[in-house]
């Protein structure tokens, strides 16, 4: 029976080592929910690296058994290549040109383009050791843009789709990697390739158009006599999820523990991975801006700003770190009262049942980042909202912009816009929020994750089809 493989670079579970014991804990990431429902199915499997350095064979072999028992096989590699694949080609030169900061960033280093060719190609080497034709094979992200192009010289019939997760960069900014032309080549290895926006799909047609020889009409590209279509799938989320925490005891009881300690004050809520491009220092910018030039709001809003760790190890997001604690530092010991902190900042994760008593007491979202291929934040605030009051300021370079209409739109650059937009939102009348929140509510119910994910397959299998039928023309 023909399978479905997932590629991704992480698998979806956390394996922690312990004196030599390997413990698996399974990860609650939404794409790991959303392609649950796939890869747990009939003989499916998920590719991707297990997240941690194993060496020893034997440690490999045991793992690997107990990964299978999931329907998870995974890609072992080494420190080196994760330094070099990981974070110094994927998050030092992918990362920074696709969110538009290849000028402050991107690192072109040729042992890094090295690395990235050599772990696509491990990759390769464990999905043709499991693919047979027949299969279909989703490949997922900027990590793995040279493998379709791998997979299809082996398997030429079988079924490729490609998604990605983070923004396509218009061609001014995709023409600066020196290895333009064969990350192209690689993705164009696919059948179908998704982006969420519409505008991901143009930049990605324009630059495929200008860089190689092929041709497109409209979202088909010919390359090779190879039929390929690129087209918008803006990613969901588990909504029935996010609206049926807060009736949880744990939820609850921390919504309380909220209310006690900030009850009297109106929560601006904001939730990020420590990341430039989330926009975190334009928004205490703004913040800043606000209580400088509106003090009467002083004690009557508390922006509570929670930043993730990730990638602290690469330096740019250490400095962005200590950037972010300075500015802090500076706005709660300026602004700050006896019974008031202005800030309440958080550089840590939290689990997901104090997450949804944040979404579920906020006054306001806050999501202002300078690009975002989504952003899944904006959508687990709205979903969260059962009551349908709330209100969510969102950036425009989010994805997530182009589906939430009904949210305060702002330029994240525009320090003052903000400020103006948060004390809109915080006074904003209840009839009006409830008239914007229940349309986003709808948009997100409607299209959540398993729509997402079914459209994306019903679309290859079409796309399929369509290069059958050329082909007998
Ligand atoms: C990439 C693209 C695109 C955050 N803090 C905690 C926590 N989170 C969860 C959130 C949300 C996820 O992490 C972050 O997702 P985003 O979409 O906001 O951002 P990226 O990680 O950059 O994701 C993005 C996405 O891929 C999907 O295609 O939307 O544009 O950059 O789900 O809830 N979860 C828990 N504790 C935390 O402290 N449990």
């Amino acid at each position: 029976m023909p399978k479905t493989i997932i590629v991704s670079n992480r698998l979806p579970v956390k394996i922690t080592e312990q004196d030599g014991e390997y413990e698996l804990s399974p990860s609650e990431g939404g794409l790991a929910t959303g392609l649950g429902s796939i890869y747990k199915q009939n003989n499916n499997l998920w590719v991707g690296w297990p997240g941690l350095e194993i060496t020893d064979e034997n440690d490999r072999k045991k793992v690997t058994r107990e990964l299978q028992e999931l329907s998870l096989v995974p890609v072992f590699l080494s420190q080196e290549e994760i330094n070099q694949y990981y974070e110094g080609f994927s998050n030092s030169v992918l990362w920074p040109v696709f969110h538009y900061y290849a000028s402050t960033y991107a690192n072109y280093e040729q042992s890094n383009w090295d690395y990235y060719q050599r772990v696509n190609r491990i990759f390769m080497e464990v999905v043709l050791k499991v693919a047979e034709p027949g299969d279909t094979i989703w490949v997922h992200d900027y990590q793995l843009l040279l493998l379709p192009a791998l997979i299809r010289k082996a398997q030429p019939e079988i079924s490729i789709g490609f998604f990605l997760h983070i923004p396509f960069p218009s061609y001014e900014m995709f023409r600066l990697i020196p290895w333009r032309a064969q990350l192209l080549e690689g993705v164009l290895g696919s059948d179908l390739i998704g982006f969420h926006t519409y505008d991901d799909v143009r930049h990605f047609i324009n630059a495929a158009t200008r860089i190689l020889p092929v041709n497109s009409s409209a979202n088909i590209i010919t390359a090779d006599d190879r039929t390929i279509v690129a087209e918008a799938f803006p990613i969901g989320i588990d909504d029935k999820k996010y609206s049926s925490l807060p009736d949880e005891p744990e939820v609850q009881k921390n919504i309380k523990l909220i209310q006690a300690n900030f009850g009297n004050t109106k929560l601006i809520l904001s939730i990020d991975r420590l990341d430039y491009s989330k926009g975190i220092i334009q928004r205490l910018n703004a913040f800043e801006y606000l209580l400088t030039h509106y003090p009467e709001i002083k004690g009557k809003m508390t922006f509570y700003m929670i930043v993730v760790p990730s990638r602290d190890t690469v330096p740019q997001y250490a400095h962005l770190r200590q950037e972010i604690d300075k500015l802090v530092g500076n706005i709660n010991s300026l602004h700050r009262t006896v019974e008031w902190t202005p800030i309440q900042y958080f550089y840590r994760s939290f689990p997901i049942e104090m997450l949804s008593a944040l979404y579920s007491s906020a006054a306001v979202c806050l999501v202002s980042p300078m690009r975002d291929g989504m952003n899944l934040v904006s959508k687990e605030y709205v979903a969260s909202r059962v009551y349908n009051d709330g209100v969510l300021i969102l950036s425009e370079m989010a994805g997530a912009s182009k589906e939430l209409i009904d949210a305060l739109i702002v330029n994240p650059n525009n320090t003052e816009e903000v400020a103006k937009t948060i004390v809109k939102a915080a006074y904003m009348p209840l009839q009006e929020q409830r008239t914007r929140m229940t349309q986003m509510r709808q948009i997100v119910s409607k299209f959540n994750i398993s729509h997402w994910v079914k459209i994306f397959m019903d679309k290859l299998e079409e796309v399929k089809q369509l290069q059958r039928s050329m082909q007998t023309r």
